[in-house]
């Protein structure tokens, strides 16, 4: 099938790509609708997806990946820049050299018997002067399906690109045997491209996501002067009709899609307030004319962990899963072909299929302490399902931002809420992020581990650069610049209970931050930050759940606790920072050093 673009650079690394993996068949995906049900029908032919009830779920797929292939594969993701140096000590790093040479024979004819498919797609709206472009090969209809729903695909990503310029990610993904002692996520930021073999898992494989919005795109922001975050980006509309945008960073499966898409309490839908989503996941940030931050979201999609998904805690997620979505590793109830997770509601269904393919009883195989539902199993959802998506989320120059949130899983140390006194406070602070793992790793979950700005298994380079360009744009963007919070919905009391009741409520905290942008309220200040003053945080309706005794719980600051996370910190920036080769800016030790003294007072 002939190229959809005359750009030579993008022409002739298909052709290598072609004669390297010499696929039965190439096709250009152009984005059209009757090729995309082309695809459908094949991949629904060949077992590799299924429909499910398409009265319900019109449009809706279900897809399995092997059982050894559920989860992204940080042990083997590699940042290959040509010193190690530079890829810094949170990546493994090989040299590209050697990396080529050790993957080029695993390529080699790989899709013989195959098709090639050619994805061009834009990451951010289309005409956007934020947005790039990237062409993935792959020989997966999945990876072209749900690329279809995460970005904007097809001839019309190369409107951005033009017919000359050099400028977009080459991705190579091949499902080879999905044999997971040859899995390899490689990142080659000084190319501008991804190689991946041997996994069909989502994070592994779509390769505009992880790799390139965030990966590659962080290394290329820091060259350009942008940012690549894992951030969400929301807008809180007021009663008068203005909307402030905040971006938050929290590791994976800690809450960003919830958050994202929160339904405020009562109290404050009957004011008029509003939340509107711009994105889940990533945001690409940017200065403005104006000299404000603005942010726009590279993706057309939602990547989301079902799990937990139900219509209480996030009913506009589940709401965009309801035509046009991938379903991944969920359960299938086969007496009418819709999907259940756990979490979802109480009920089970009887005659299922678990998550691995074997036929079960659902609520027998749960009783014998089974899962249903792979813990990361996934729903791909396009943006435009969702009852909130923000007016501005098309707008190719952004939204812009009033304030960044950090946060994590602490089960103890840090408070609801506080505020940094300035950027370079939050810089450090974002430096200091640390939560329980997840299921969306491979590895152990609930370990306590550090996540600097949420990007540990994504800064594309050295961390110690990375902070450093975080301080160059605070002092690009001076008093202009949005104001930095942490926050944590996970604080627990001495018997183990969340204090806070999260989702919806975590308006509250969203109102408070806002009132701190615009100066609208005091603060207590403390060692660590700027707190609420008790009476600043709205409970109007849930004064039962959280007594005045456990919001002083929430926004204690323990001295003893925080002198351990500072001896922590200290260890953290010694021995798993500095001493493996990582940069760190010497502001961020003097940061570290103010707080100590400020917590000694
Ligand atoms: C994701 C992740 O899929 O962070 O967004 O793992
Ligand atoms: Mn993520």
């Amino acid at each position: 099938m002939a190229s959809l673009t005359k750009n030579p650079n993008v022409n002739a690394w298909v052709d290598e790509m072609i004669a390297l993996t010499k696929p039965d068949k190439v096709v250009w995906i152009d984005g059209s609708t009757e090729q995309l049900n082309a695809l459908r029908a094949e991949a629904t032919e060949t077992g590799e997806m299924t429909w499910l009830n398409q009265e319900e779920l019109p449009g809706c797929l279900y897809h399995r990946t092997a059982v050894n292939d559920v989860a992204r594969v940080e042990d083997r993701t590699f940042i290959c820049t040509k010193t190690k140096e530079d890829a810094g000590p949170t990546n493994n790093w090989c040299d590209p050299a050697e990396m080529y040479a050790k993957l080029t024979p695993m390529y080699d004819g790989v899709m013989k018997g195959r098709t090639m498919y050619v994805i061009p797609y834009s990451m951010g709206p289309i005409g956007s002067p934020l947005a790039k472009v990237g062409v993935e090969v792959t020989d997966s209809i999945y990876v072209v399906l749900n690329m279809d729903i995460m970005t904007r695909v097809g001839t019309r990503a190369f409107e951005n690109l033009g017919d000359t310029s050099n400028d977009f990610v080459r991705g190579l993904h091949a499902k080879a045997d999905i044999d997971p002692e040859n899995r390899y996520i490689v990142q080659f930021p000084e190319d501008n491209a991804i190689w991946s073999i041997n996994s069909g898992y989502g994070g592994n494989v779509l390769l505009g996501k992880k790799c390139f919005a965030l990966r590659i795109a962080s290394f290329q922001a820091k060259n350009e002067g942008w940012m690549a975050e894992h951030m969400l980006i929301l807008g809180v509309e007021k009663p008068d009709g203005e909307v402030k945008y905040i971006t938050a960073a929290f590791p994976s499966a800690c809450g960003k899609t919830n958050l994202a898409m929160l339904i405020p309490p009562v109290c404050y839908t009957e004011k008029g307030y509003k939340v509107w989503t711009v994105g889940d996941d990533i945001a690409w940030l940017k200065p403005g004319a104006d000299g404000r931050l603005y942010a726009i979201n590279p993706e057309n999609g939602f990547f989301g962990v079902a799990p937990g998904t139900n219509a209480k805690s996030n009913y506009n997620a589940l709401a965009s899963t309801k035509k046009n979505a991938i379903f991944t590793n969920v359960a299938i109830n086969n007496d009418d072909m819709t999907v259940w997770w756990e979490g979802l509601d109480k009920n089970p269904p009887v005659n299922a299929t678990e998550w691995k393919g074997a036929k079960v009883n659902g609520p027998e195989f749960i009783a014998e302490g089974n899962k249903l539902a792979h813990p990361n199993s996934r729903f791909t959802a396009p943006a435009e399902n969702c009852p909130c998506i923000s007016p501005e989320f098309n707008n190719p120059n952004g939204v812009p931002v009033s304030a960044m949130i950090f946060g994590g899983r602490r089960e103890k140390t840090t408070p609801l809420v506080y505020q940094a006194f300035d950027w370079t406070h939050g810089t450090y602070i974002g430096s200091a992020v640390s939560s329980e793992t997840t299921a969306a790793a491979t590895g152990a979950v609930g370990v306590l581990r550090h996540d600097p700005m949420a990007m540990k298994p994504f800064i594309g380079y050295n961390v110690g650069d990375y902070w450093a360009h975080w301080l160059e744009m605070g002092e690009k963007l001076g008093d202009k610049a949005p104001k930095i919070f942490n926050v944590n919905w996970f604080k627990k009391d001495e018997n183990g209970n969340f204090m806070w009741p999260g989702f919806g409520d975590n308006m509250r905290v969203l109102d408070w931050i806002i009132k701190r942008c615009e100066d609208a309220v005091d603060a207590e200040e403390t060692a660590i930050g700027y707190l609420p003053k008790a009476e600043d945080i709205n409970l109007e309706g849930i004064e039962d759940e959280v007594t005045p005794e456990i919001l002083d719980k929430l926004l204690a600051v323990d001295k003893d606790l925080w002198v351990e996370e500072i001896a922590e910190m200290r260890r953290y920036y010694n021995d798993d920072i500095a001493a493996k080769g990582g940069r760190i800016p010497e502001a961020l030790i003097k940061e570290l050093d103010k707080l100590e003294e400020r917590l000694a007072k």
